[in-house]
């Protein structure tokens, strides 16, 4: 049976590892923080999802180590440029919080809230379906107060800002509400491989 010359031998192109316009930082881990950093006992801290959900939640640290632990682990990538390969954070999922607050449908979109006055917004659809997390773990270590411990949220499919540190707080809204670099003029999305820095970017 006759074959295509060539066909059968081509190669797939190696799937990129780097999103347009990044490197890789290597083994370091920058801190990037516009406000003092925190510190935050993990007996005080707490989140709470509320807004636009059925039944308003909060959790304190002894609450969260109850729910279904999970990891991440995978590449983070800064709008500074820098990103890095092979994560290893732990934490639970949001779906596990939204399960348990209940998001109202008209809810499309979350503000992320940091205990400091920090805010990032996202779109619901973006912290669901298992891509984004509250952690407290990095490398099997106690996440530091520089990186956003006690608990940060991560949302490693989009830019880094969108992972608030010391986050506080999962408010869901109906419409999508400018947060802290949003309203300096970055993009209200954020994803790396769209290279959806600034507003304006596609
Ligand atoms: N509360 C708070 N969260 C924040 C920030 C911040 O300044 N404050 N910086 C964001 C930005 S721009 C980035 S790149 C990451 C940096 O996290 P890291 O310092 O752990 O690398 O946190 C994000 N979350
Ligand atoms: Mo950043």
């Amino acid at each position: 049976m006759p074959v295509t010359r060539g066909f059968s031998r081509r190669r797939a192109e190696p799937p990129r590892r780097l999103p347009p316009g990044q490197y890789d930082v290597g083994a370091g881990w920058p801190v990037l923080t516009a406000e003092a950093t925190p510190r935050i006992a993990r007996e005080s801290w707490s989140v709470g999802v509320d807004g636009l959900v059925e039944r308003p939640t909060t959790w304190t640290w002894e609450e969260v180590q109850q729910l279904p632990r999970l990891s991440y682990q995978g590449d983070i990538h800064c709008v500074t440029t820098w990103s890095k390969f092979d994560t290893l954070f732990t934490g639970v999922s949001v779906d596990t919080l939204l399960e348990a607050a209940g998001p109202l449908p008209e809810a499309g979109f979350v503000m992320a809230h940091s205990s400091t006055g920090y805010t990032t917004n996202l779109p619901l659809a973006d912290i669901t379906d298992g891509r984004a997390w509250i952690v407290w773990e990095h490398d099997g270590r106690p996440l530091t107060a520089e990186h956003g411990g006690p608990v940060r949220l991560l949302v490693p499919h989009l830019y880094f800002w969108k992972s608030a540190k010391w986050i506080s707080r999962l408010e869901l809204t109906a419409e999508d509400r400018p947060g802290f670099w949003e309203r300096n003029g970055y993009h209200d999305r954020g994803d790396p491989w769209l290279e959806q820095r600034y507003q304006g970017d596609p």
